[in-house]
């Protein structure tokens, strides 16, 4: 009974210390929630940093690859947001959580993307159904992927 106990209590402790909160996909060690409402783009970072999350920070080109599949396979919503954006200066793109550079390792730009189609305005930046990336206006509401790291939330339960 002892130890049925414990393990009953091991099992409850890994699940909330280091599962994914509900609405969240694991990979890795990040937790990451698609979203079926569309909002613009501080909205939906807004609306992460409420979950104890941010817009998704692609730091490898497996992590883009993971994203640009799930919203491939399984989102039927087209564009999704990423914390990604060139708001402080024109062409210079950085990671809304860090301000860190992109890099080319990890850029994966659809074709004639970043463009100036609204020249000066897309500022934000999404995954799109092909997996691609484009730059696109932040006012413009579209589904959003969260990130967090595993285990970080306060507020699994
Ligand atoms: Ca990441
Ligand atoms: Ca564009």
């Amino acid at each position: 009974m002892l130890v049925f106990t414990l393990a009953f209590l091991y099992v409850h402790l890994v699940f909330h210390v280091y599962g994914c909160p509900d609405g969240f996909i694991t990979h890795g060690t990040q937790c990451y929630h698609f979203s079926h409402d569309k909002e613009a783009y501080m909205i939906a970072q807004l609306v992460c940093e409420q979950m104890g999350a941010t817009l998704a920070k692609i730091d490898t080109q497996a992590e883009g690859n993971f994203l640009s599949a799930q919203i491939h396979n399984v989102q039927t919503n087209g564009h999704h947001w990423i914390g990604l954006n060139d708001i402080l200066e024109e062409g210079t793109w950085r990671w809304h959580t860090t301000g860190a550079l992109l890099t080319s390792d990890v850029a994966n730009w659809d074709t004639h993307e970043p463009n100036t189609s609204n020249p000066g305005l897309e500022n934000c930046v999404v995954i799109k159904t092909d997996g691609k990336w484009g730059d696109d206006l932040c006012m413009a509401s579209y589904p959003y992927i969260c990130e967090m790291t595993d285990g970080e939330t306060g507020i699994i339960g």
